[in-house]
């Protein structure tokens, strides 16, 4: 019953910052999902004994590869599989159960905040025993395995049904089908307070969470209507869908539409929030009010002395470089750990791991903490929940607040997507080479005082990674430079801006970066080397 089957390698199944992401139709080609996860499976080695998760956010093709991988699993020794009902678990719930029952590790199948449908995108998330996505150095050596390819091993066998909850066989591996709902609303239930969460909502307020037709919808019903007693309804978008409905699941001001335009108006809820495809990231919005990720982080942070799980204090807090440097702030308030990595949630595993870190978040609208080891959108809901019913202000109250006591980093990211992956690598390369002979240039105003590389030594496996250039000036403010590690094709440009301002609070964030996009546009050539008068993305 198990055939091994002839293959040659495709040369694109390189992972970039979340796994392996394509178009639908480059995932549909012959023995293209078989390739990468024979490849997975030969890098691990021995499968017996092993035990994985498995599930996604129920996107076009997710029944197709999932059914390929069972067989895959069985015929290649995996000594069972769990199994998120239907195929689905969102990212976090998957990262839970990886955790909580020890497995060795998981695939989710998802392109994340990317489109779905046969002209979108698909993807695949692999964590290892950590809950978290695997380093680098093994996605490497994954990609050299994918280059030398030449059989797979798959199971002859009907497909298995995933619809019951229940243990079944195949071959001799075990495959239990699980609702993935309950460990993760149980541990949701541990680290918050869920009589002051029902509280809030039975005085009144109200709140609206976009799941974008993605894989959150149900935890989100079960838990903000369900369990916390907001109003039926609160949850739109709540049905996960193939297609997500036409939706583009990225929780930003430019595909979050309905949920903004709900938000906009004059008789907006008091609350608004959105995941992505997965249910790893979160938008936070209050009532005409938009928080940037990176405010959210530092304004978590800092609150999380109100929260259950947290009270008895946290190790300390994480950001990805491109993320502004708000948090930093807070971190040196409250006298805790801080620390830089680069772009991609696995880089937080080892800090979370070596007790260095219990927070951590990036401006890719992503935050979490050492509950898990991805992101989690949900949570961040909570937590924000929690700190209005802690303290009674609004959305835009809490964030004016910080401002005061901290400064507003004023931050947008600007993308320029669909480029030619040549012209944005020698971009890079030639910015990254004239780096030394900007500092001391000045701009107008704006002096350089700092231009380089970023560059991580992890202080756990002591592995460098060189991601982004970062250009510093005198009064507070930075460009950072750096090409998307989660495209399906082409390249993305993301030029990250901040402007740390301790006086003006309530300004224009586009206006007050301005002059400094200006800047980032003419040292990196931009115009010049991709044709691009302006970014096609501004989040
Ligand atoms: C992934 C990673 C994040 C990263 C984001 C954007 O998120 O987990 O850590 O910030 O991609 O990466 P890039 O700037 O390289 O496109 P997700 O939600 O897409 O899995």
């Amino acid at each position: 019953m198990i055939k091994t089957v002839k293959t040659s390698p495709y040369n694109d199944q390189k992972m970039g910052t979340a796994g392996l992401r394509r178009k639908s139709k480059v995932v549909m080609q012959p023995n293209y999902v078989e390739n990468f996860m024979q490849s997975i499976f030969n890098t691990i080695g021995s499968l017996n004994g092993k035990t994985f998760l498995l599930g996604g956010d129920g996107r076009f093709y997710n029944d197709i590869a999932i059914q390929k991988i069972i067989k895959m699993a069985a015929a290649n020794g995996v000594s069972k599989l769990i199994i998120g009902q239907n195929g689905y678990v969102s990212t976090p719930a998957g990262s839970r159960i990886i955790l909580k029952n020890k497995l060795n590790g998981g695939f989710v199948l998802s392109a994340s905040h990317n489109p779905g449908g046969i002209n979108g995108d698909f993807g695949i998330k692999y964590a290892n025993e950590t809950g978290g996505q695997i380093p680098s150095a093994v996605s490497d050596r994954i990609y050299q395995e994918t280059q030398k390819i030449s059989e797979y091993k798959i199971f002859e066998a009907d497909d298995i049904k995933l619809d019951k909850i229940g243990r079944q066989k195949l071959g001799d591996m075990e495959i239990e089908i699980i609702d993935p709902l309950n460990d993760y609303v149980e541990m949701m239930e541990n680290i918050f307070d869920f009589s002051a969460l029902k509280k809030l909502f039975k005085s009144g307020f109200t709140m609206k969470f976009d799941a974008m037709n993605a894989v959150t919808g149900p935890y989100a019903v079960r838990i903000f209507e369900d369990i916390l007693g907001a109003a039926k309804g609160s949850v739109i978008n709540a049905k996960p869908l193939p297609d997500f409905g036409g939706l583009h699941p990225d929780p930003n001001l430019l595909y979050a539409k309905e949920l903004l335009a709900i938000m906009n108006a004059d008789n907006a809820p008091d609350f608004g929030a959105a995941n992505d495809g997965d249910g790893d990231r979160n938008m936070i919005l209050g009532k005409k009010f938009f928080v940037s990720p990176s405010d959210s982080l530092a304004i978590l942070t800092d609150y999380y002395p109100i929260i259950p799980a947290y009270k008895n204090g946290i190790f300390g807090v994480a950001k990805s470089a491109a993320t502004s440097t708000a948090v930093s702030r807070v971190a040196k308030a409250h006298d805790i750990g801080y620390y830089e990595v680069p772009t991609g949630w696995k880089y937080f595993v080892n800090l979370m791991d070596s007790n260095r870190i219990t927070i951590c978040g990036e401006e890719s609208f992503g935050t979490g903490s050492s509950h898990i080891r991805e992101k989690d959108g949900i949570w961040a809901v909570l937590f924000w929940l929690s700190i209005i019913a802690e303290t009674g202000m609004s959305v835009e109250e809490i964030a004016l607040d910080h401002w005061k006591k901290y400064g507003r980093s004023y931050y947008l990211r600007y993308d320029f997507d669909g480029l030619d992956t040549k012209a944005a690598d020698s971009l890079m390369a030639d910015l990254e080479n004239k780096l030394p002979t900007l500092v001391g240039n000045h701009y107008g105003e704006y002096k350089i005082t700092q231009a380089r590389p970023f560059v991580y030594n992890d202080p756990v496996d002591h592995s460098s990674t060189k991601n982004g250039l970062i250009i510093n000036f005198e009064n507070g403010s930075r460009i950072v430079y750096r090409l998307s590690g989660t495209g399906s094709s082409g390249a993305t440009l993301r030029v990250y801006l901040e402007n740390y301002n301790r006086t003006d609070l309530k300004e224009d964030s586009h206006e007050m970066l301005e002059d400094l996009l200006e800047i980032a546009m003419e040292i990196a050539e931009i115009t010049a080397r991709t044709g691009k008068q302006h970014a096609d993305v501004i989040t």
